[in-house]
């Protein structure tokens, strides 16, 4: 089988200690590669490496940082095709959907960061006729980038574009889960000419390659994505060590509908903030609160839409719903259908396991579910199920619909659909998450700060921000 390589130092490495551990294909239910088991001793040694990189990557005037970045984006794009299938294989996720999406963000995000960063400028203020004040802003030093398994690509180099693009090198570790496309993404680098040590990646487990990156002392500065509970083990470590934290969690998006709503586009929208990627996406509207007069006929309607769409093999072109990304985790998701029976949920269609022909007859497959009937407190309303699962609720009030949608511990997202002006902002100005689309989803623009408020996460990522994060600021007053 394929064994997957650290990349440290500008070499791809075995780990240390020779252990590897199998990497499923989520379709197939059977491993297909091998990635290394890396422990603390990989990620001294990455670290290590990193640091010697630091001076010459820091000093390295940010046009020419920025060229090698456009190049590994240039190289992101050559290889479209391959890193959609390697992304699809490992997470499960429609190739369709990864050379759509993922890969091309992925190239997006490097060419952002590359390109912010040459415009990227700080503060300076006249102080009275009596003194000049300005701040400098440099980078930290050596980051350290872990990121999850349901946008590998996406949001891996979400997170180490900006830190290279700021001087930092980085020591990065990818979900074990879905470590194929940033091994690829490591021999392009390669192939750029990105120099030895700037990047550096560590594959393996949270608990472990993942702890000794967080607890690293000469590694100041983390940026994470993934579960919440996890980002909570995350900060008990990296607090006491006062480093920079960004934390990007979990989310409970609430999918606010009212009665004036374009009702087609909020129907059809409201199909792929649902089910795309299988529901495995932290900024998904899990929980759609509908206006009553238009209740019924959005349930009946969003029903008959769910039904006609394709689970099956990911390389099908047709496929709409591929495979959960592992078996626990479509064990978890599956447990969270039986517990919203056990609320009184009322299942209209999905709820089980879907068992396929051919080459996927044992791979990690469920039918789209849309359960209703439930209160807006039961804890099925409440925690992160991260599948293709979504629950339906009437209101009658802006009051009640806000009351239910701010419910949850978590504030990532959420999506409004009317077409009253005023009532657009007035929502939005009231609904506690760090991020809001009004009559639309998921459009982008990498110049927004983005990020979750309540236990959605720490800091912001994105644009400037991002870019901020990954440097320390020093203001020096100069009296006139
Ligand atoms: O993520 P984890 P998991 C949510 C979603 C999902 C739940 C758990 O609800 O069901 O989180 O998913 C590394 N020190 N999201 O378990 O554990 C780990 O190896 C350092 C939402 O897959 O958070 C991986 O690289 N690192 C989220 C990364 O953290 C550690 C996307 C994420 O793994 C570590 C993913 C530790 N102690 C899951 N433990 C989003 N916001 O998009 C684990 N890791």
């Amino acid at each position: 089988m394929q064994k997957i390589l650290n990349y440290i130092n500008g070499a791809l490495v075995e780990p240390v200690s020779g252990n590897y551990l199998e990497n499923y294909n989520p379709a197939e239910g059977k491993p297909y590669s091998l990635v290394p088991d890396s422990d603390a001793q990989d990620v001294q040694h990455a670290t290590e490496a990193a640091q010697r990189a630091f001076g010459a990557w820091s000093a390295m005037p940010v046009e020419k940082r920025s060229a090698i970045l456009q190049k590994i984006a240039d190289l992101i794009d050559r290889d479209l095709e391959k890193l959609a299938l390697a992304e699809s294989t490992d997470q499960g996720k429609p190739v369709k959907l990864a050379k759509a999406v993922d890969i091309p963000r992925a190239s997006a995000n490097m060419r952002f960061f590359a390109t912010a960063a040459i415009h990227f400028s700080s503060e300076a203020h006249i102080t009275g006729q009596e003194a000049i004040n300005y701040t400098t802003r440099t980078p930290v030093g050596v980051a350290g980038c872990i990121s999850p398994w349901n946008l590998p690509l996406y949001l891996f180099t979400w997170k180490i574009a900006p830190a290279l693009a700021a001087g930092c090198t980085v020591v990065a570790k990818p979900s074990e889960l879905t470590p194929m496309t940033a091994f690829l993404f490591s021999k392009l680098c390669l192939e750029a000419g990105l120099p030895p040590g700037v990047l550096n990646i560590v594959h393996g487990l949270g608990q472990k390659a993942g702890q000794a990156i967080i607890e690293h002392p000469d590694i100041t500065a983390i940026s994470f994505t993934g579960g919440t509970v996890t980002g909570k083990k995350i900060a008990a470590t990296a607090a006491p060590m006062f480093k920079k934290l960004s934390l990007e969690l979990g989310g409970k998006n609430p999918n606010i509908i009212f009665a004036d709503c374009d009702f087609e586009n909020a129907v059809s929208t409201s199909i792929h903030s649902s089910f795309s990627n299988q529901g495995e996406i932290c900024l998904c509207g899990s929980r759609i609160f509908v206006e009553r007069a238009i209740y019924n006929r959005f349930v009946e309607e969003f029903v008959s839409r769910t039904k006609k769409l394709v689970v099956g093999d990911p390389q099908d072109e047709q496929t709409k719903v591929g495979a959960l990304v592992s078996e626990a985790h479509l064990k978890k998701v599956l447990g969270y259908i039986d517990l919203a029976k056990q609320e009184g949920g009322t299942i209209h269609t999905g709820g089980k396991q879907l068992k396929l022909n051919g080459r996927c007859a044992d791979g990690y497959f469920m039918e789209p579910t849309i359960i209703t009937g439930l209160s807006h407190s039961c804890r099925t309303n409440q925690e992160e199920i991260f599948g293709p699962v979504v629950t339906i609720m009437p209101f009658d009030t802006e009051e009640e619909v806000l009351e239910y949608a701010n419910s949850t511990t978590y504030g990532l997202a959420a999506t409004i659909w009317t077409e009253n002006l005023k009532r657009a902002h007035r929502v939005a100005a009231n609904i506690k998450s760090g991020i809001i689309w009004v009559n639309c989803w998921l459009f982008r623009d990498l110049r927004t700060p983005f990020g979750g408020m309540k236990q959605s996460g720490v800091g912001r990522e994105g644009g400037f921000e991002a870019l901020k994060f990954f440097t320390e600021a020093k203001n020096v007053c100069v009296k006139l």
